[in-house]
């Protein structure tokens, strides 16, 4: 799966057991040298809502967002800076083909996907328990219609 806002080492990784962010670099960075925005609200969350941990399988560096309610940020767009890389990532719950509406296509996939076990996230598994059922759709009928305006373009290049 791709995502446009895919910076550097960070990855934002929606179908883990929980939302998180990878970082594949040599060496983890300490809680107080990470920042996480919401740049909807541009609030600074505090770095203790957040818990980083090092996966001893593959030595990346997972962040994930503990502090929040079933640890998953609520709606809208993020910049994690983390030691010297930053990732613009957003969430939004409902959306599961990652498009910034929640809408009939998020629909069709979850139904396709209805009494699925072993799903994850883009199979329609928005509440994270392994299977596809009632509890996704009724997260998915109350977040019908939502969706996140396009966020502000960073230039690309710069005219000379
Ligand atoms: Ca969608
Ligand atoms: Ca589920």
């Amino acid at each position: 799966m791709a995502f446009a806002n895919e910076g550097g080492d960070l990855r934002f990784e929606v179908d883990a057991a929980k939302p998180q962010v990878r970082r594949h670099a040599e060496r983890p960075v300490a809680a107080e040298n990470a920042m996480l925005k919401n740049t909807t609200t541009d609030e600074i969350i505090k770095t203790n809502r957040l818990e980083l941990s090092v996966e001893e399988k593959t030595g990346d560096q997972i962040i994930r967002f503990t502090g929040f309610p079933n640890d998953i940020p609520p709606d809208g767009d993020y910049q994690l800076q983390i030691g010297d890389d930053r990732l613009q990532f957003f969430v939004l719950a409902g959306d599961i083909n990652r498009d910034r509406k929640v809408d009939t296509m998020d629909f069709n996939i979850l139904s396709g996907n209805f009494g699925v076990v072993a799903a994850s996230h883009s199979n329609g598994d928005l509440n994270y328990d392994g299977t596809v059922d009632s509890k996704d759709l009724n997260i998915f009928q109350s977040q019908n219609g939502k969706s996140l305006p396009t966020p502000a373009t960073q230039p690309s290049s710069q005219p000379s």
